[in-house]
């Protein structure tokens, strides 16, 4: 006899689905040749602005769009086009995280093979994102000076399925007596050696460091 409550049950199987369309997803990118990084965040810890800055830097030598996902509003697609990359918006209604299904959905009518980087925003939410594959290689979390140094601790699930974190909004830090080197531990605790990039979207410090980092990925 099935033991296993319904509702688990449920979630355990939609979780697999997603895996299966996440797997053939980063099939299908690996052979179009682009490279695709997603990004994940509480709301509000700069996702926009740096994928604006990020995108109008990259797209004078790659060719790069960005899928952005919001509960409501088309709002981060119109401040991401600034960036005069093809972007698209995924609205989710009432669903807290992007899926692999609602990946495959937005990419319909783009050709793959015309791009060379494409970005993802999911959500703002350190909760649900971690569970879901979206067929990225790389999965970046970032951690506002504004949130607190504990949030690592709080949320470990989105940070251990993160490959790389970065600490943004550092121009604000010393106003809000951020605690850099706690915030740094803590990331370790959960994910020990994972790299860490502080940057402000605002000021541009931190930008070069980040922007070397994803030209080393994309040459990987
Ligand atoms: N001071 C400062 N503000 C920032 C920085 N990055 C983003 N912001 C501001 O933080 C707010 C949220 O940024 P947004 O990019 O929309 O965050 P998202 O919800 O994670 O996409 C906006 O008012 C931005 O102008 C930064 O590096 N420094
Ligand atoms: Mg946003």
């Amino acid at each position: 006899m099935n033991t296993t409550p319904r509702l688990v049950e449920v979630r355990r199987n939609a979780l697999k689905q997603n895996d299966e369309l996440a797997r053939a997803l980063r099939d299908r990118f690996r052979k179009a040749g682009v490279r695709v990084f997603s990004v994940v965040s509480s709301p509000g810890a700069g996702k926009t602005m740096l994928l604006e800055k990020t995108l109008t830097t990259l797209r004078r030598q790659w060719r790069v769009a960005a899928l952005v996902g919001d509960l409501a509003t088309e709002n981060d697609a119109a401040r991401l086009a600034r960036a005069q990359a093809p972007v698209k918006q995924i609205i989710t209604g009432a669903v807290c995280h992007l899926d692999a299904a609602m990946i495959e959905r937005a990419l319909d009518g783009w050709n793959l093979g015309e791009l060379d980087l494409l970005f993802i925003e999911n959500v703002g939410n350190l909760v649900c994102p971690a569970s879901y594959d979206l067929g990225e290689e790389l999965r970046m979390v970032l951690l506002s000076v504004t949130e607190g140094e504990d949030k690592p601790l709080k949320y470990p699930t989105i940070f251990n399925t993160s490959d790389v974190a970065l600490i943004t909004k550092v121009d604000l830090a010393g106003a809000v007596e951020f605690d850099m080197a706690a915030a740094r531990d803590n990331i370790q605790r959960v994910r020990p050696g994972m790299q860490i990039i502080e940057v402000s979207a605002k000021t541009g410090e931190g930008m070069d460091e980040w922007l070397q980092f994803l030209q080393s990925r994309i040459a990987d």
